[in-house]
């Protein structure tokens, strides 16, 4: 199994639509282990963003992601980082495809509802950040997780 992390940014909280996208990762049959709202720290979101300080959105992306409340969210499956990535839907929202995340509730490029992280690398990283704690994520079994996954080829490995 494979953990990744989340973001329900800004907007989202904003709009009201932090129930619904939730919706569509527990729908889809990833498990939630983690998850929290916070208005988190600048320094938080420098280090999030570290990769982009360079970049000539990086000062408007700090200030956006500080500007309001974020549920971070840390969810677990088989293949998490890539199933999510592809729910999430491309960078500029009114590029992303229809039935993804941002090609279904967005319009901007920045303002694109939600992170999702990109490798096993930043999965680790962006955990590590957002979910300091280790008892903030918690090990349990769903018990419709025979049904989410094929026992044989999929579970007990
Ligand atoms: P993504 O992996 O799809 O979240 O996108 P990136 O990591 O490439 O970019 C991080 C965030 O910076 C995006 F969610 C939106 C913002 N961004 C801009 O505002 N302008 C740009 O030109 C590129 C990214």
């Amino acid at each position: 199994m494979e953990r990744t992390l989340v973001l329900l940014k800004p907007d989202t909280v904003q709009r009201s639509l932090s129930g619904r996208i939730l919706a569509r990762f527990e729908e889809k049959g990833l498990k939630m282990i983690g998850l929290k709202l916070r208005q988190f720290p600048k320094e938080t979101l420098e280090q999030h963003y570290e990769v982009h300080k360079e970049r000539p959105f990086y000062a408007n992306l700090v200030s956006y992601m500080t500007s309001g409340a974020v549920v971070a969210l840390a969810l677990e499956g088989l293949d998490a980082i890539t199933v999510v990535r592809g729910m999430v839907g491309a960078t500029n929202s009114r590029e992303a495809a229809p039935g993804t995340i941002r090609g279904d509730f967005g319009m901007s490029f920045s303002n694109n509802l939600v992170h999702a992280s990109d490798s096993p690398e930043a999965a680790a990283t962006e955990l590590a950040l957002f979910f300091p704690d280790a008892a903030e994520v918690v090990e349990w079994t769903p018990n419709n997780e025979p049904w989410i996954y094929n026992v044989g080829e999929e579970l007990n490995k």
